[in-house]
């Protein structure tokens, strides 16, 4: 059985990680994967996880199963990180929480969930998307079908051509919409943009579900959360899949939540047992580490204080890059505009470089991206700015 098997094409951002891995030149730079590293290169684990950890260790007293909605307490806290403490929604108790693994996984879970409520549904991406987004929502039966946002051309948002995209989408589908930081072209929407999005949405009766992935890596935590929070407030439904990779920097333990808001707390708690029957299918119970390291954190007023200034400093780093990406650029004589790297959010910059020179890079130069000319910007850092910039005059003159 097994040879009748075909090759299927790999993560084209995992397939980079592992080219870059392979890479024997001394001055090679990973700008692929959304992985921050520190000035010296390296993904530290933060001392506010180092310190909850030990707390596990020390307090943790059983191993039992650990219920399918998961860790009850970080689900509390989840839902008040992202909407604010005493939304309305939580107040009426509309929302119902699943810790999950990883934001990957509260994306399984929330399109195994739109696919029991409504088998017919499409969900609509942003073009361009995460590719994860679209392979994801196909292997659970999804239509996916997406709707312009990104404007190569200006490089920034087609407002225009999104709002007609989004006037098109029938009562009953899902529209994904990034909470912030854009994951890949870092460009997000204005909170007008946010306000009119509400609009439509309950003009034409679609589900939003929203992704945020890299909350307070844009302007801050409350900041980053202000669009997705007005939605919340105004729409009776809507999906939301949070992820504790980046901003806990704790990819590897696989933590994040999806969460459903509906109409009322009546609907809630039907929503809520549907949620749990997906959750069973699929993994039964999410693993606990991850949820208790960071319920620990936000237990304790002074392990979230030292979250809080170690989340500044990740990112601080990155959009002080920003700025110091179009210095340098600029000072090995680039004309190119490239003032548009400010207007981005988040880990992500799309530089706007062609294919043949993002090969180009790669080939001799050992500087990593992905083929969309989207860069990793914590990649860069006080060894290797000078040479990416240098890399990229050479190959942006031909
Ligand atoms: N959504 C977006 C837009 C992402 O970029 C990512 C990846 O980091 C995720 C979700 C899921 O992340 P993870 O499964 O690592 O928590
Ligand atoms: O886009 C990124 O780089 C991150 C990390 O299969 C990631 O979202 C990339 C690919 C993948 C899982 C995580």
């Amino acid at each position: 059985m097994f040879a009748q098997l075909q090759p299927v094409a790999t993560d084209p951002i995992l397939g980079l990680m592992a080219a870059y891995k392979e890479d024997t030149n001394p001055n090679k730079v990973d700008l692929g994967v959304g992985v921050y590293k520190d000035g010296q290169g390296h993904t530290a684990v933060l001392k506010c996880v180092k310190e909850a950890e030990a707390l596990r260790l020390k307090n943790e007293d059983s191993k039992t199963y650990i219920g399918m909605a998961g860790d009850l307490g970080f689900n509390n806290h989840i839902e008040k990180l992202a909407l604010g403490v005493g939304h309305k929604a939580l107040l009426a108790n509309r929302i119902t929480t699943a810790h999950t693994p990883g934001g990957t996984g509260a994306l399984r879970v929330a399109a195994e969930f739109i696919k029991k409520a409504n088998p017919n549904a499409t969900i609509w991406v942003t073009s361009p998307t995460w590719a994860n987004h679209i392979s994801m929502f196909k292997a659970a039966g999804l239509n996916v079908k997406e709707y312009t946002y990104y404007d190569y051309a200006t490089k920034g948002l087609n407002e225009e051509a999104m709002f007609a995209d989004l006037a098109t989408v029938p009562a009953g589908d899902v529209v994904l919409v990034h909470a912030c930081c854009h994951n890949p072209s870092g460009m997000d929407l204005t909170f007008a943009q946010w306000q009119r999005f509400t609009d439509i949405a309950n003009e034409r009766g679609f589900t939003p579900l929203v992704d945020m992935a890299y909350q307070g890596f844009g302007s801050g935590l409350d900041e980053d959360a202000k669009g997705l929070r007005y939605l919340a407030d105004n729409v009776e439904e809507m999906l939301l899949c949070s992820s504790c990779s980046k901003n806990f920097g704790l990819y590897r333990e696989r933590i994040g939540a999806v969460s459903i808001m509906s109409a009322d707390s009546k609907v809630m708690e039907i929503t809520r047992v549907n949620l749990l029957s997906v959750v069973r299918s699929i993994y039964s119970m999410p693993p606990a580490h991850g949820a208790i390291v960071v319920a620990n954190i936000l237990d304790s007023t002074e392990l979230t204080a030292l979250w809080h200034q170690e989340l500044a400093e990740m990112r601080d780093r990155i959009n002080n890059y920003r700025q110091l990406i179009i210095d340098k650029l600029a000072g090995e004589g680039v004309q190119q505009d490239f003032s548009f790297i400010t207007r981005q959010h988040g880990m992500f910059s799309f530089l706007g470089i062609d294919k043949a020179q993002i090969a180009r890079l790669r080939s001799e130069f050992s500087i990593y991206m992905v083929d969309s000319s989207r860069v990793s910007i914590a990649g860069l850092n006080h060894s290797n700015i000078d040479y990416f910039a240098k890399s990229v005059a050479t190959v942006l003159q031909g």
